[in-house]
């Protein structure tokens, strides 16, 4: 019989072999046709499935509320700093992308990691957040430069919103906020930013959407995804940043000795 020669590469998501190029089995004029978004798009390449309509419009939602915020956060700055210094589209694109990370825009998957494991194991807030400061971890998801109990951050009401009005259960959002409810006591500026909220709503998906089995949703929240959905999104304001400073014209930038505190 035939022998098959082994394969270097694998892949499951995808084949761009025949007439038309498909998305995990859905063919492009599907997506066109057919009442399909990019958070569709998303579900079928990262998540292998089509999800309910509320659950993708959910992931639009946190592309949309992500996609910039404001030229001063790290990944703007370096955004703009490498547009002025010259370089090409993608260089101004990956050095903006390489500063999220644990303490900006990329804290969404500890948070849904430590969430869910104190969420699940049904610890207090203050057992959770007094056992992390224990060991000297921040609470991931958790706190914010500008954001407060009195300056709250519209895209996370916007979110929880949502999520209340259309996900079947939002445990571990609710646990998320108790846990806001406790550090708010200790300072006014821990309060549940945006990754942490995102982390949460993505356990109540995971949970409760009937789309995944436990064993699945423990394995997403081990590999980590939910990084991603800030990657993608935040890519959208970082080319913007990036061709708004071409589009100026400005001059290469070198940050003022004036905000620089000379020690030697
Ligand atoms: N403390 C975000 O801190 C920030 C604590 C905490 C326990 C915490 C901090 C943090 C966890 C990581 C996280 C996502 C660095 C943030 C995002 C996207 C963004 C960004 C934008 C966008 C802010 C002062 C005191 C210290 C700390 C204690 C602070 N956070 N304790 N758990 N989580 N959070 N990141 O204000 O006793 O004085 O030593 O690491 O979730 O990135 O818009 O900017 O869309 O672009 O710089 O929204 O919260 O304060 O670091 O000086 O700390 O509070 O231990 O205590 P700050 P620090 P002490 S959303």
């Amino acid at each position: 019989g035939k022998v098959r020669v082994p394969t270097h590469i694998v892949s499951t998501i995808c084949d761009d072999r025949g007439d038309e190029p498909t998305y995990y089995g859905v063919t492009m004029s599907e997506l066109i046709e057919g009442d399909y978004g990019v958070g569709d798009v998303i579900s079928l390449l990262w998540f292998k499935r089509k999800l309910p309509k509320y659950a993708s419009k959910f992931i639009e939602m946190c592309v949309m509320l992500c996609a910039d915020h404001g030229p001063c956060v790290s990944g703007a700055h370096n955004a703009i700093v490498t547009s002025r210094a010259g370089k090409d589209l993608v260089s101004c694109l990956v050095s903006g992308l390489l500063t999220i990370g644990p303490r900006f825009g990329g804290a969404i998957d500890d948070a849904a990691r430590l969430f869910k494991a104190a969420c699940d194991a049904g610890q207090s807030p203050q057992d959770f957040v007094e056992g992390l400061k224990k060991k000297g971890i921040r609470v991931s998801g958790i706190g914010h430069r500008i954001k407060s109990k009195d300056n709250r951050d519209k895209r996370v009401e916007l979110l929880q919103n949502y999520a209340r009005k259309f996900f079947p259960s939002t445990r571990y959002l609710e646990y998320a906020v108790s846990v806001e409810s406790y550090t708010l006591q200790k300072a006014p500026n821990l309060v549940l930013n945006v990754d942490g909220c995102i982390g949460a709503l993505f356990l109540d998906l995971l949970a409760s959407s009937g789309c995944f089995t436990e064993a699945e949703a423990v394995q997403i929240v081990e590999i980590g995804y939910l990084n991603a959905l800030f990657v993608v999104a935040r890519s959208i304001g970082l080319v913007g940043h990036a061709l708004d400073q071409k589009r100026l014209q400005q001059p290469l930038y070198r940050h003022p000795w004036e905000d620089v505190l000379y020690t030697s």
